[in-house]
């Protein structure tokens, strides 16, 4: 072989290499080149329309994966591999994700617009300085109930869920905090409870729920509450909002006992490539017209006072989304219990769930 040969097989052999390895890469889940962005989100919880405004914008392409719990999402980010610019977990899990190390600090003079965010909802506990999180919705966990299929029953009570004339006639959300936690309310401790008597007393009580149980559902709640498959379900409080958009006959309450304070953030993981784009993504969505439409569309309650204030009177009136300070007192943010007791309250559930088969 001639040194000519040789050196033309090289080349080939490295722009081939290359090629390749190229491709493998923007195959392979959410990776992030210099144009792109990998945003992992909960399900239904984006216009849609609001991407598309953004790659217009920015000229940057949005890779979007969604994930159902946190726990998953978790995981995910935790096995590496793939590559997320933007996650948008809740609080505990925020909290655990710094402790895991797998959250890179913000840029806050790439983030001009989180001025229009509510002071309430800046400086909470699982991240004081908002060096990791920013604000994107927060809502309560309550019963979305249609009035017409339930009798009497008022669900100023957890135990509402209980009554007999509810048999098959129950949805709960597929959440291992919310549905431990609603246990442990309904038997007054805290839903961080971790005493050992107390979460056995709480799965025992929950085993006793499950005639009522027509079944633990995800997203879909949304759509079976709405064509009144059920007359009664356990949900965040946006997904009652949209509920109730498609379905006026439907209320939400927050039982008195107690429940579940929430609120998501946007975040930048360690995997994250794309750390301008990430920015400019977190920072587009605190625009106040830009939330306003993306909390129109989503159902769920807006932190961004400027855009709450943009947002018609039905929306940012109404009080069972945006409760007062005197209910919001009453409710419980999820603690980071550790990663020894989150998987014991997933176990719990687990049990609770194949209970029910
Ligand atoms: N379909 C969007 C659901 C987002 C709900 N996030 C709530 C988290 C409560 N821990």
């Amino acid at each position: 072989m001639t040194q000519l040969v040789r050196m033309f097989l090289l080349v080939f052999i490295v722009a081939f290499g290359l090629m390749y390895l190229t491709s493998y890469l923007n195959s392979s889940a959410g990776y992030s080149g210099g144009n792109t962005l990998t945003v992992y989100n909960w399900g239904d919880y984006i216009d849609p329309e609001l991407i598309a405004q953004f790659e217009e914008e920015t000229g940057i392409k949005v890779i979007y994966q969604t994930f159902d719990s946190n726990e998953a999402m978790m995981t995910k980010i935790k096995q590496g591999g793939t590559t997320f610019d933007v996650a948008i977990p809740s609080e505990y899990a925020i909290s655990k994700m710094k402790e895991d190390d797998l959250l890179l600090k913000l840029d806050h003079s790439k983030l001009p617009n989180l001025e229009h965010i509510d002071s309430r909802f800046m400086h909470l506990s699982f991240d004081p300085e908002n060096a990791y999180s920013v604000p994107y919705f927060w809502g309560t966990v309550g019963i979305v109930f249609n009035p017409d299929l339930v009798g009497d029953l008022t669900f100023d009570s957890w135990d509402d869920l209980w009554d007999e004339s509810l048999r098959n006639n129950v949805f709960l959300l597929d959440g291992a905090r919310e549905v431990i936690g609603m246990g442990l309310n309904s038997l007054g401790y805290s839903l961080n409870d971790t005493n050992e008597e107390h979460l056995q007393e709480a799965l025992a009580k929950l085993s006793k729920l499950t005639p009522n149980v027509k079944a633990i559902v995800g997203d879909e709640i949304k759509m079976l509450m709405a064509n009144e498959e059920a007359a009664v379900g356990l949900v965040w409080s946006g997904d009652a909002s949209e509920i109730m958009d498609e379905n006026e006959a439907l209320d939400y309450i927050v039982p008195e006992e107690g429940s579940n304070l929430w609120f998501d953030n946007m975040v930048i993981p360690k995997t994250a490539r794309n750390l301008d784009g990430a920015h400019q993504f977190i920072n587009f969505m605190l625009n106040p017209e830009v939330a306003a439409q993306n909390t129109e569309y989503v159902g769920y309650s807006t932190p961004n006072k400027d855009a709450l204030a943009i947002l018609p009177e039905d929306i940012s009136g109404d009080e069972r989304f945006y409760p007062d300070e005197e209910l919001t007192e009453r409710l419980e943010v999820y603690d980071n219990l550790g990663p020894r007791m989150l998987s014991h309250y997933n176990e719990l559930f687990l049990e609770f769930k194949m209970h029910r088969k």
